[in-house]
């Protein structure tokens, strides 16, 4: 899963830190924005105002808190990332929306400290039965409920329980997910061309400038052109860009070869070397059945220090399965990092097909998606990054390494970041 040599990174940074011509936001080249608009599914609560039976004014643990996209709170991010009763463990949240939103499953994070856990809860709606919400993860790793579509003006969590030691219950977060229409977002398999609710986009390449081979660097910038002259992850293949990737078509193609006995890749950095903190990434590829290749796109620490973390997604050989992973923040040994989700997912299909695959990562959580559903999420709190990634969209080798007539096409029709609004 170490999608990187120290030695590579060192070589790649020292190689092209000089020339870094930042890659600014909405690059000129953006096609006209599509006019359809798309229903998606999306946490809307944010859109929603907090009001609960009591709320910790003090240490601005507030109602508002558990709505504010951000899965902290003491002891790691502060307690003003959380929603905390003054005292006690039972008590109640509502979310009271600004019209009525069709819902269908809630997500909810507990305090993510280790003292104070919800045990016994359940939800109350402007319309619809209740629903039994249970306990909680006591790490503040998202429980999903899902009930029965339905309409109402709000959603209510009733706590009703909590373990002993509980001095004041709470929430770090409370996702409610409801269909949103959002205008030119993501409508059939054009670029996104907008904003997102909650995201506000910073980047878009659909790649209409031709490249041929040995001009992308020229075309689109050296930075995206990324690492060349050295070797990849496992040290059977060869960074070099000007022998793999080409434009045309509106297409970014990855021709994996190999010449003279040498497997060639390349690695495409889309937004510089400098990178952002927190943000939605999402990629529309598909691959030819390439024995011997892989992929590893993934956020990598823009310090270069791996005990930041990691994010993978998608990775996987080309063109099997796509596999997401997380290294945890801190959790450097001499073994390596320790990755969450603990239990490996993947995607519904192979990557032989056209697919969007999606990264979102904001404090506290990271989820990923496949053509809009989630294949799975970060499941501790404290291990998510936080401090800033660069997006690196990295093609290589993989193990068993490929035989002199493997070769083909991986191929990118577009890609796009947003920035939390
Ligand atoms: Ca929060
Ligand atoms: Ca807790
Ligand atoms: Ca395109």
């Amino acid at each position: 899963m170490r999608a990187q040599q120290k030695s590579a990174w060192r070589m790649a940074v020292l190689s092209t830190c000089l020339s870094a011509a930042i890659m600014v936001a909405m690059d000129g080249s953006v096609p006209a924005a599509q006019a359809a608009s798309s229903d998606i599914s999306a946490n809307i609560a944010p859109t929603a105002t907090a009001t609960a039976s009591s709320e910790d004014t003090a240490d601005g643990s507030l109602a508002s808190k558990a709505i504010d996209r951000i899965v902290d709170g003491y002891p790691n991010g502060g307690d003003d990332k959380e929603w905390s009763l003054v005292s006690g463990r039972t008590g109640w949240i509502r979310l009271t929306f600004p019209a009525p939103v069709a819902i269908d499953h809630v997500v909810l994070h507990d305090r993510i400290n280790l003292t104070d856990q919800v045990t016994g809860s359940n939800l109350t709606f402007s319309a619809g039965a209740s629903v039994q919400a249970g306990s909680l993860p006591n790490n503040g790793r998202g429980k999903t409920v899902a009930f029965s579509t339905r309409s109402v003006s709000w959603v209510q969590l009733n706590i009703a329980a909590g373990r002993a030691s509980t001095y004041a219950n709470g929430l770090a977060e409370f996702e409610v997910w409801g269909t949103t229409t959002a205008t030119s977002a993501s409508a059939g398999s054009g670029v996104p061309a907008d904003n997102l609710p909650g995201w506000r986009q910073t980047f878009v390449e659909d790649f209409t400038r031709n490249a041929p081979l040995g001009s992308f660097g020229s075309i689109y910038g050296q930075d995206w052109r990324g690492y060349s002259g050295f070797g990849d992850t496992n040290g059977n293949g060869q960074y070099a860009p000007d022998k793999v990737l080409s434009v045309s078509g509106g297409i970014l193609d990855y021709y994996l070869h190999t010449e003279n006995g040498q497997h060639l890749v390349a690695t495409a950095i889309p937004m510089g070397y400098d990178g952002q903190t927190y943000g939605r990434y999402s990629i529309r590829f598909r691959s030819d059945n390439i024995d011997g290749y892989k992929i590893a796109f993934l956020l990598w620490p823009s310090s270069d220090n791996w005990n930041e973390g990691e994010i993978d997604w998608p990775e996987g050989d080309l063109a099997g399965v796509m596999s997401p992973a997380s290294a945890l923040k801190g959790s450097m040994t001499p073994q390596g990092m320790r990755f969450d989700p603990p239990t490996r997912a993947y995607s519904a299909t192979d990557s032989t097909g056209w697919h969007v695959a999606t990264t979102e990562w904001t404090r506290g959580l990271v989820r990923w998606l496949w053509d809009g559903v989630e294949v799975g999420r970060t499941t501790i709190p404290t291990g998510v990054p936080t401090t800033p990634m660069r997006w690196t969209l990295q093609a290589e080798t993989s193990t068993p390494q490929p035989s002199a007539s493997s070769a083909g096409h991986l191929q990118v029709d577009w890609v796009t970041a947003y920035a939390l609004r």
